[in-house]
């Protein structure tokens, strides 16, 4: 930290995506003057965009939540968080006399996960109330990469890194890094800039979406592919290059490779091309290249898993890889061990959940229940009844599928306090809003990304600026919250005399870090860790490579039973041969298939509306093929009714070349309002909801996310619109 008068120099990073952007912020007093890049991080600047250069308009956001407030008739009166603990902790507590434990459900989204602290003290309130009705965002995200390596590597948390520095063949799938960054469950900074950097130098990169994305557009090739179908894609792959006799000895010890190349070798190549709506020529030809290349990686992300069939597509990508060395290998998916063992430590720590849901007996995934479930749970009566809600740092109703129905049972709830910067739609039928904080005013480590880095990277993130006056941590409303409620922290007897005493003692001297905090867990984490020092960490505020990337560690890592990846498993093996029976019916009433997309300005559901982002449409518009356009007689800019098995809403048309005929796309996340609990004003939010036409019923059976990139709909011109005029 520098500093001259008032001013002063904070180096961190951005917490709004996993690129983890290292940044330089300059600050008066408690006001941020400037974000900029910080030049001297050694990884991970270069990615540094408009939303984190923005990010002070979030602390200073007009409508921020900046006390706790109390739901009075249909308005909020500010309040104090002694009368909030007192009033949550006595209507939790009569909630669980009466109803049990699993009455108290929560949600966490995506912010949570960027708040190492917030989700670790979020998790002992959890473990203190003792409920196993815990939702999270993973269901609208990342599931199926869990299950997955849950299944072949034995470990929920066992991600690989793409190794894109040594890469010579990219075979990316589902993603779109120029919007969105190239990260998911890896950190891997500036990554598309990296990829078209080994491009240059001679690497391959082969495409596959059904949108002719702005990543789709620097591809080598490019395959429009009909959207759900990679599995069969990747499975065409698998079968040129097993009947070729391609596949490589692995450096990865694999078992139980002969049934999925028993099932690729007996598939019709023919039929699989008409399945995912890629040539035959074209499947050969990408199979031998990514197959001969020397160093090659497939990575699949949200495109495949927002699918029916994610998991299998997912698991396929995987075999892939592994049967042609492309496991820890250079080029290929590396594992990064990190300055801590996560596997071990969360396998000891914090063991597999085995709580299942009350209405569909579906097992937790990572932990955490599917939120298309939600809604019924909530709404349906009987013993295990969800009485009471916690959404912490998430807006479900936008972001996830059917928002109506999670929206009307939300309505219904005893209790529902919500966490967050800003009162958004999955709040507005909150009894207490808690205000969150912002990453710019929190410190810490974040330890579970230690494993996720593609280099041996870590980095301190330093605070900025003090949380607005009063407003207490989420970690120490969650912790204090247990407390209110007399249930031991942590599920643990004893904890909350000792967290008590430690509070105490630092009153008494004066000393505040006396007090249990978050950095005696990161502390303890790194020490047992062994690999590194939590004081050499601080001393290096840009960051620190503190050592060169090693391959081979996966072998050591892999929990499975005999040490090897498990390449044919049962569950995966018969679901793909009910998939190679069955056949596609055409839906002649929702004839066109809605998929993903992502604005760079936007965050999910949240900052369309900040004036420093560039959405000067205040819209997503429908994306639509030119001869789809022209068969409906529709011209650019056109409001048109776009209407699924579940709902209808209107948007206006934006004609794009490219991609597939019956493939149309929205970005979701617009339609998000902004509540103002103080003034009891609501701003409209921008554009449409588009997954509100999402059917929150059809799920992945492995990873239990819903097809928010499959949505079967039907497009006409709407009668009239105020849109239109507007
Ligand atoms: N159709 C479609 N739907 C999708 C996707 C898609 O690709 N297509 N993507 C899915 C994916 S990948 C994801 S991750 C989910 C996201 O789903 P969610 O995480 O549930 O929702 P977000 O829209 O990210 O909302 C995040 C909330 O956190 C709040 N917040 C931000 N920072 C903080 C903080 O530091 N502290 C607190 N307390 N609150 C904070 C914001 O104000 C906002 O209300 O959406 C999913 N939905
Ligand atoms: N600016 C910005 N950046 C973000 C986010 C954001 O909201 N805004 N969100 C962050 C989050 S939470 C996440 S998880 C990541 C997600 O990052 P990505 O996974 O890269 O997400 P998208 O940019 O939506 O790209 C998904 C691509 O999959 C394609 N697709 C859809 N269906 C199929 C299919 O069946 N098969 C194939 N092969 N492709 C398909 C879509 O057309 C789209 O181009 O982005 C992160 N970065
Ligand atoms: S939002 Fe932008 S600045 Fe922040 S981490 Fe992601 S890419 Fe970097
Ligand atoms: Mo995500």
């Amino acid at each position: 930290m520098e500093s001259s008068s008032s001013r002063k120099v904070v180096y961190s990073h951005c917490h709004y995506c996993v690129s983890l952007c290292g940044t330089k912020i300059t600050v008066d007093g408690n006001k941020i003057v400037s974000i900029e890049p910080d030049r001297e991080n050694p990884m991970s600047w270069r990615d540094f965009c408009r939303k984190g250069k923005s990010a002070d308009e979030m602390v200073s956001h007009p409508a921020r939540i900046l006390k706790p407030m109390k739901r009075v008739g249909d308005r909020y009166e500010e309040s104090t968080y002694e009368e909030a603990y007192l009033d949550i902790a006595t209507k939790l507590n009569k909630i669980i006399v009466e109803h049990g434990v699993d009455a108290v459900g929560s949600y966490s989204g995506n912010p949570l996960g960027f708040d190492f602290a917030g989700s670790i003290f979020f998790n002992g309130l959890l473990d203190a109330i003792g409920t196993g009705n815990r939702f999270w965002v993973g269901s609208i995200d990342q599931n199926n990469a869990h299950v997955v390596q849950d299944t072949m590597f034995g470990s929920e948390l066992l991600s690989l890194p793409a190794d894109i520095d040594e890469c010579n063949f990219f075979l990316l799938l589902g993603m779109d890094p120029v919007q969105s960054k190239f990260g998911w469950l890896e950190v891997i900074p500036d990554g598309w800039n990296r990829v078209l950097k080994r491009q240059q130098q001679g690497a391959q990169v082969v495409v596959v979406d059904p949108r002719f994305s702005d990543t789709a557009k620097c591809a080598d090739t490019y395959l429009s592919i009909l959207p759900g179908q990679d599995w069969a894609f990747v499975l065409g792959m698998l079968h040129i290059i097993f009947t070729e006799n391609l596949d490589q000895p692995s450096a990865t010890p694999l078992s139980n490779i002969d049934p999925i190349r028993e099932i690729a070798l007996n598939a019709s190549l023919t039929d699989l091309s008409s399945r995912c709506g890629i040539a035959e020529e074209l499947i050969q030809d990408v199979a031998r290249r990514f197959a001969k290349a020397d160093r090659a990686m497939a990575v699949a992300h949200t495109g495949i898993s927002h699918h029916a069939n994610g998991t299998i597509g997912e698991w396929l990508v995987t075999v892939l890889n592994a049967v042609t060395n492309r496991l820890d290998t250079p080029g290929g998916r590396r594992l990064e061990r990190g300055y801590m063992d996560i596997v071990k430590i969360f396998s000891s720590f914090a063991p597999p959940s085995t709580h299942r849901t009350r209405l569909k007996n579906l097992p937790a995934i990572a932990g955490y229940h599917a939120l298309a479930e939600l809604a019924d749970e909530i709404t349906t009566p009987g013993e295990n009844q969800i009485k009471a809600m916690m959404i912490v740092s998430g807006n479900p109703v936008i972001s996830g599928p059917d928002g109506d129905s999670l929206d009307e049972a939300l309505k219904g709830l005893d209790l529902l306090v919500a966490v967050d910067i800003i009162q958004r739609d999955s709040h507005r039928h909150a009894d207490w809003l808690i205000p969150g904080t912002h990453f710019l005013e929190r410190e810490g480590l974040h330890c579970l990304v230690s494993g996720m880095m593609d280099k041996p990277f870590v980095q301190y993130a330093n605070k900025a600026v003090n949380p607005p006056p009063g407003v207490q941590y989420e970690w120490e409303f969650f912790m204090n919250l247990a407390i209110a409620m007399k249930r031991p922290y942590l599920g643990k007897k004893g904890v909350n005399s000792f967290i008590k005493f430690t509070k105490l003692l630092a009153r008494i001297t004066g000393k505040s870090h006396l007090a249990f905090n978050p950095r005696w867990i990161e502390w303890l984490l790194v020490t047992t860790g062994r690999r590194i020092k939590y004081k050499d960490i601080l001393k290096h505020p840009h960051g620190w490579i503190y050592s060169k990337k090693r391959y081979g560690d996966l072998r050591t890592t892999l929990r499975t039973k005999d040490n090897a990846v498990q390449v044919s498993p049962p569950e995966f093996i018969s679901a793909l041969k009910n998939l190679l029976i069955e056949n596609e019916k055409e839906d002649t009433e929702f004839p066109m298939i809605m998929v993903n997309k992502r604005g760079r300005e936007s965050m999910n559901s949240w900052m369309n509306d900040l004036p420093g982002m560039n959405n000067t449409e205040r819209n997503s518009p429908l994306d639509i093929h030119p001869d789809d356009a022209q068969a409906l007689n529709l011209h650019q800019g056109q409001i048109v009714t776009i209407s699924s098995k579940v709902s209808s809403m209107e948007a206006p048309i934006n004609i794009v070349d490219g991609g597939r005929r019956g493939v149309i796309s929205m970005a979701h996340g617009w339609g998000s309002s902004i509540y103002d609990p103080v003034k009891g004003t609501i701003s409209q939010g921008y554009g449409t909801n588009r997954n509100r036409l999402v059917d929150r019923h059809q799920l992945d059976q492995f990873s239990q996310v819903p097809s928010l990139s499959g949505v079967p709909v039907k497009i006409e011109a709407a009668a009239h619109s105020a849109m239109e005029q507007g």
